[in-house]
């Protein structure tokens, strides 16, 4: 009688022990790349990705943010990790209110959207901590991730990861030393098992399998540093950042529009906006000299959480012409023909099809002809042709 008590509870045990052990493997995704696109479950994706950091703005105004991101078309946050908020004094490490990363991850998982979670630890300043302080933090926070199920490879929502940041902009100043930091950071990033794709962002040396991806305002003409990593641009600045005494930035959507499209028409699978939404340096967080406290970067969701028209709409609509185009762009690599001086026309040939046309002057508009039609294209403007034939958008014209 004890004997088949222990047997069944143990059986039990057993049975739940497994449960608990593969259910985050089965409910999870499997996130890998190759030349054209970051895979999901075998899907090659086209992904659309906006910065929201989320100690810019209060936990009230998380699922708010999040949701019109979701709504302006966007399928993935990004954000960093900023180590200085969260270890302020070695040791003692603080998550709560707005440095509750965990939350914000969650909230983002909740509204069905991705994650790139950039853990750096470097985020922008000119220096780095240290191999072992950062080996440290880089772990705990994997960890932290990792426990609370929250990578894709566990069923959460984090698809990437980054480790540095910009490092390939400073390299030069440190020769070959620089050279096995790199590889150090490369081998210990993949070393801790995150089953999602890590990345290196402006670093044309990262070493396999770490993506390098492009920052700018312009990455159409970015090639990755291996022909089986995808072409992805991690920094699409919307606007500016303010600093005291130096005029407000702005960038007008018609640009950024056409920067966008550019890059989906040149190969492009993965964009992101920096920043969807800037929000606030609260408290002493903002960087020098003279940054000042609004770190509202003329985004397409203001300061406030306030959707900024026609930023918001138009890119809203840009997102779902090139939606209607994914199937075609990631089958295929595009091909590209002068359609004359400063025109471009980009096809990707499938079955489907899909076509881009794009007037690359800046001076004047100009009427062209393609697959026996005629198409008007104003200056530096990118018309998409979701079937090869007709213009579901062009990105000057603005309809807010
Ligand atoms: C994950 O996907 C890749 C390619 O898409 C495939 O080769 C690999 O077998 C998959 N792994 C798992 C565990 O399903
Ligand atoms: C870095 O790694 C690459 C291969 O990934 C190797 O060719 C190179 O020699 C390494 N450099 C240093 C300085 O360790
Ligand atoms: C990193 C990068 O691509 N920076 C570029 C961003 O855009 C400005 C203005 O077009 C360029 O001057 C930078 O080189």
């Amino acid at each position: 009688m004890r004997g088949e008590n222990v047997t069944v509870i143990a059986v039990v045990f057993g049975l739940f022990l497994l449960l608990a052990l593969t259910t985050p493997f089965c409910s999870g995704a499997n996130v890998t790349y190759d030349h054209r696109a970051l895979i999901i479950d075998g899907k090659r994706r086209v992904l659309i990705s906006g910065s929201i950091h989320y100690m810019r703005s209060t936990p009230e105004m998380w699922p708010d943010l999040i949701q019109k991101s979701k709504d302006g078309g966007l399928d993935v946050i990004q954000t960093f990790f900023f180590w200085n908020l969260h270890e302020p004094v070695r040791g003692q490490y603080e998550f709560d209110g707005r440095k509750d990363l965990v939350k914000f991850v969650k909230l983002v998982a909740e509204a069905g959207l991705y994650v790139h979670l950039r853990i750096g630890p470097y985020a922008c300043a000119e220096w780095n901590y240290g191999q072992a302080e950062m080996k440290r933090i880089i772990t705990k926070i994997v960890d932290m991730m990792k426990q609370e199920n929250l990578y894709a490879s566990q069923g959460g929502p984090i698809i990437l990861s980054q480790i540095e940041n910009e490092y390939g902009n400073v390299e030069s100043a440190y020769g070959d030393s620089a050279k096995s930091y790199i590889n150090w950071s490369a081998q210990m990033a993949t070393s801790l098992d995150t089953g999602v794709p890590w990345i290196m962002c402006q670093q044309t040396d990262a070493p396999d399998p770490i993506i390098n991806s492009c920052n700018g305002f312009y990455c159409d003409q970015f090639t990755p540093n291996s022909n089986n990593k995808p072409k992805m641009w991690t920094e699409n600045w919307t606007g500016w950042f303010s600093s005291f005494g130096d005029p407000v930035s702005y960038r007008p959507v018609a640009d950024i529009a056409f920067s966008v499209a550019r890059f989906y028409q040149l190969g492009g699978t993965f964009q992101n906006y920096y920043m969807y939404h800037g929000g606030t340096n609260f408290g002493r967080t903002s960087g020098g000299p003279f940054i000042t406290t609004s770190y509202d970067y003329d985004a397409p969701i203001d300061e406030y959480g306030l959707l900024r028209q026609p930023k918001w709409g138009h890119l809203k609509d840009v997102h779902s012409a090139i939606k209607l185009c994914e199937e075609a762009i990631v089958a295929t690599d595009p091909k590209t023909t002068s359609l004359g001086s400063n025109l471009e026309a980009t096809v990707y040939k499938t079955e489907s099809g899909a076509a881009f046309l794009a007037n690359i002057g800046t001076e004047s508009d100009v009427s062209v002809n393609f697959n026996g039609h005629s198409y008007h294209l104003p200056a530096w403007s990118v018309s998409i042709l979701p079937d090869c034939k007709n213009v579901v958008l062009n990105t000057a014209k603005v309809n807010f």
